[in-house]
């Protein structure tokens, strides 16, 4: 008799739970005996052609792990201990805590703070449930802390944000590759492919950080700026690319505004200065400018290095008009973009959870936009709330002006600026419900935690770094005691008076998103999940499509046209400024910030995992071998970063690749090893971006501290 072997259990089509690439995987089972489902690599999916990174490889492992929550936990009145509840009870907790504080301070002080990654369905109906529901303004998420600045200053001058303009696969093909501050090969490395193959077909690689990370390894020119100096370096390059007449006026003349005061304002930036401020040598500055006008074509991708500053819109705002002086922007294999972080980082700021916005990155104070969305959601246009206040601002205000908050997809508690100040203003809440897969650190302070399905258990779409729609698919059943966010908001809803409009089944939600996004800048209403799964993803903007023409999607924008009314790019004039806090006499070094491979953002999820862990243990303190010598430190030394804030502590790794004046510290980890303790608040004044990327610290052996001597 042939041996019977169990059907191999069907693979499913989907994405990966993490970062902005949204690289493509299939699923596997679980299969009979087994315990998780298996990741099987799915190579026809253009970004990634199957490869992905240990994150991605290892993520089914939090599926089935013992660490995440199965239940809800209520805080109890006696003991004021976490413990498990039913679901009626904590969505009761939940709607009476809301209330109690709507009755006794007003709509505003009810607070909701999202996640990029959220799904697009996710992040729509917490948009909605904030101003339909609760009626508050006060609504904002972690994006803010992500790519705001590069959204605003895209904004200004294209009259639209997308973080690319193009798909991934453009990169190998053009000149000359800009890369500002992103460390690609730890932070999407199936990416490095395309800059790889930029350099095979001839292409130049540009990389701008003030470490010698492993993306950097790849250039052709490295730069290494002192941080927060990313703006005076491109007004550089601008003055260089003018005075060796290397503009485009023919480009400059058809297809922007604004040029005579963006030359002026970059005219005063002689290299001779700009190297002053950069430590960016002219010879080097020079090197740059021609790599960049030679090529016939290229591009400047920015990413969080200097765009998690103070002047982060004005920066960006800088690189574009270095694009556009040159004509690098509108054209094929040309043109500005920006990394976005997130799972669902584009379309996350796109539907709704941002503090000024409207579905289909429409503008809550457009009545425009508010009447056609209030028809969508059948309310009246003057009961939708103003713009609220940005995530940061919303942290802060917490204890004092906004007394409640549900927290949907983010962990400040480890990932906010200031974190010390932002854990104290969470704990001074009169309530507080965090909904999420694991007892995160801001979890645990909650009065109640609602445990949520994950990726695979759920269906969904993302918008990916290339504005490309994707369709995450279910592919196992989640653990009975867990609810997806989309039933979590149903549920609230519903116990606060609004028993429809509130569905709970994500291609319903998708249905009104399309429809609430048509005619938005950023429409998706030609967009079904039966085309995102026939086409493998489809590019927005994508109107309606009627029954004889079905819009292709728009993989490359501004082709023709910018996105402003006059069809324009615009200049935008800008110049040079300090970083909110430099280095003085009591705390001398610089600290920047930033990620390894191996780890995902506050770690909640990456912690959890076994073979994450042991790739990336810890936190550390990266510093060059002349600043340990001055501290007389030695590799893994215990060594204390102290800032106005607070202190974080990690080893010594001690490499030349970091600049002298510099220390570099990954954020992670909670508790002693927390950079956020340290980071500054400032905010960039349009974005409202935190300054994650440059403060003034002082550095030191932690084991010298004060009375360590004396205690002998
Ligand atoms: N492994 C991993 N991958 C991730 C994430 C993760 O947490 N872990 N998070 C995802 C998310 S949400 C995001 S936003 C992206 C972020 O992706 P990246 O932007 O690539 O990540 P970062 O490490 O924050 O910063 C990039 C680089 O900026 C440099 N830098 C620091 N200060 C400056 C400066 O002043 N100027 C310049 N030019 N560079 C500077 C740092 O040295 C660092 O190498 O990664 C995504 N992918
Ligand atoms: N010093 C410093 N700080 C930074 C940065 C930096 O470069 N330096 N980068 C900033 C950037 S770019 C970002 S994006 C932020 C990110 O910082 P966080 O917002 O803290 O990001 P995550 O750790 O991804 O938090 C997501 C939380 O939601 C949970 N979760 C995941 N998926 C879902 C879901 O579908 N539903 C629900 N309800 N929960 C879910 C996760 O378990 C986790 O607890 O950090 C910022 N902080
Ligand atoms: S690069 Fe990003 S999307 Fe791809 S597997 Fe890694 S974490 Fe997932
Ligand atoms: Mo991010």
């Amino acid at each position: 008799m042939p041996e019977l072997t169990a059907p191999a259990a069907p693979l499913t089509a989907t994405h990966c739970p993490y970062c902005a690439l949204q690289c493509g995987m299939n699923l596997r089972g679980p299969g009979p005996g087994e315990e998780t489902v298996q990741v099987v690599e799915r190579p026809d999916f253009p970004v990634n052609r199957g490869a992905l990174c240990g994150k991605g490889r290892t993520a089914p492992a939090l599926l089935s792990s013992r660490v995440r929550l199965t239940e809800p936990l209520v805080r109890s009145a006696a003991t004021g201990r976490l413990e498990p509840a039913g679901w009626e009870e904590a969505l009761e907790r939940v709607a009476e805590g809301l209330l109690r504080t709507r009755a006794a301070h007003g709509r505003d002080a009810v607070g909701v703070f999202g996640g990029g990654g959220l799904t697009n369905e996710k992040a729509y109906t917490l948009g909605k449930f904030a101003r339909v529901v609760l009626g508050t303004s006060q609504i904002d998420y972690n994006g803010r802390f992500c790519m705001s600045s590069a959204a605003a200053a895209h904004q200004r001058a294209f009259g639209l944000d997308r973080g690319l303009p193009f798909p991934m696969e453009d990169i190998p093909r053009t000149g000359c590759v800009v890369l500002v501050g992103s460390n690609l090969a730890e932070t999407m490395p199936p990416a490095l492919r395309f800059l790889t193959e930029l350099r095979e077909n001839g292409g130049t690689l540009i990389v701008i950080d003030p470490r010698r990370t492993r993306t950097a390894e790849q250039a052709d020119l490295h730069l290494a700026p002192r941080p927060g100096t990313d703006l005076a370096l491109a007004l550089g390059l601008l003055h260089l690319v003018v005075a060796e007449g290397r503009t485009d006026e023919a480009f400059i003349a058809d297809r922007t505004t604004g040029w005579e005061e963006a030359r002026s304002a970059a005219m005063a930036y002689w290299p001779e200065l700009v190297e002053r401020i950069t430590g960016v040598g002219v010879p080097q500055l020079r090197a740059a400018a021609s790599l960049f006008c030679d090529a016939s074509s290229s591009m400047v991708l920015t990413a969080r290095g200097p765009e998690q500053q103070s002047k982060g819109t004005d920066t960006v705002s800088a690189w574009i008009n270095l694009c556009l002086a040159t004509g690098r922007a509108g054209r094929p294999l040309s043109g500005y973009g920006c990394l976005t972080g997130q799972g669902n980082g584009q379309g996350g700021r796109e539907h709704g959870q941002k503090a000024d916005q409207l579905p289909g990155y429409r503008k809550l104070d457009d009545p425009a936009a508010r009447a056609h969305v209030a028809e969508v959601w059948g309310v009246a246009p003057e009961s939708l709330p103003g713009p609220g206040r940005s995530a940061y601002e919303l942290l802060d205000a917490l204890g004092t002006e906004v007394r409640s908050l549900l927290v949907m997809g983010s962990n400040p508690v480890v990932s906010a600026p200031r974190a010390a100040h932002v854990e104290e203003r969470l704990r001074s809440l009169d309530f507080l419900a965090v909904a999420d897969v694991v007892l995160s650190e801001t979890a645990a302070l909650a009065d109640v935690v609602l445990p949520v399905t994950q990726w695979a258990e759920e269906t969904g779409t993302t918008t990916n770094l290339e504005g490309r729609v994707l369709l995450r698919r279910r592919a196992v059943s989640a653990p009975p005691g867990v609810r997806s966010d989309l039933e979590i908001l149903g549920g609230l809803a519903a116990l606060l008076g609004h028993e429809k409009g509130f569905p709970a089944d994500p291609e319903e939600v998708f249905e009104e998103l399309r429809r609430a996004s048509a005619g938005g800048p950023a429409d998706y209403s030609g967009i079904t999940y039966r085309r995102i799964a026939e086409e493998d993803g489809v590019f927005w903007p994508c109107p309606e499509d009627s029954a004889e023409i079905r819009h292709p999607g728009t993989p490359r924008l501004f082709l023709d046209r910018f996105a402003t009314p006059d069809g324009r790019a615009r200049f935008v004039p800008v110049t040079h400024r300090a970083a909110a806090e430099e280095p003085d006499e009591d705390y001398p070094v610089l600290l920047t910030t930033g990620r390894v491979v191996s780890q995902y953002q506050s770690g909640a999820q990456t912690r959890r995992v076994d073979e994450l862990n042991a790739a990336a243990p810890g936190p550390f303190v990266e510093l060059h071998p002349l600043l340990a010598e001055r501290l007389e430190a030695a590799e893994g030394d215990r060594i204390a970063v102290v800032s106005r804030r607070g202190r974080a502590v990690g080893p010594a790794r001690i490499t030349t690749g970091i600049r002298p004046d510099t220390v570099f510290m990954p954020f992670h980890w909670p508790g002693e090893g927390r950079v956020n303790s340290v980071t500054n608040p400032a905010l960039d004044p349009t974005s409202r971006m935190p300054e994650f990327k440059v403060c003034a610290v002082r550095v030191e052996r932690a084991d010298a501290g004060p009375g360590a001597l004396e205690a002998g």
